[in-house]
């Protein structure tokens, strides 16, 4: 936030105390500040398991400010295409316990395969799923063609 006096000019040495008014979880990286010599003081909200925040800025004798943030869900992308030679996307985030599923789309023959016991049928056409119940980064290939490699990145 940047004070500002009646005639719009930058105030420094403020000082501007910062609180998490709404929001589980919530961390400021500091809850006093002084403004800069732009009239600036800042802090930083580290957001926590809950969806909506709020903080307050307080300067004694002005009003009160308050500034909302709203938390997203991690993007989710569960399908990917197979396809001669590649995976499309190559790349998708997904929450934990969600399920990725892959469909073949070229006229070659192809595999999912994260590791021993892990992987799908040497297949042209048809599908793939799998669930995954722990974060991580997890990566896949094509054993017929090493060039042909996947990523699922499991947030919670
Ligand atoms: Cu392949």
């Amino acid at each position: 936030m940047t004070v500002i006096d009646a005639n719009a000019t930058a105030v420094p040495g403020v000082r501007v105390d910062w609180a998490i008014i709404t929001g589980n979880g919530g961390s400021l990286s500091q809850t006093v500040d002084s403004t800069d010599s732009k009239g600036v003081a800042t802090t930083l909200l580290t957001l926590g398991g809950a969806t909506t925040y709020v903080v307050t800025a307080t300067v004694t004798g002005l009003p009160q400010v308050t500034f909302t943030a709203t938390a997203a869900a991690p993007p989710v992308r569960d399908s990917v295409a197979v396809k001669d030679n590649f995976f499309h996307p190559d790349s998708v985030v997904l929450q934990v316990n969600d399920t990725v599923y892959w469909t073949w789309a070229g006229t070659q023959q192809h595999n999912v395969t994260f590791g021993p016991g892990m992987a799908s049928a040497t297949q042209s056409s048809g599908t793939y799923s799998k669930q995954f119940t722990t974060p991580g980064k997890f990566a896949y290939t094509c054993t017929l063609h090493a060039a042909m490699k996947g990523v699922v990145v499991v947030v919670n």
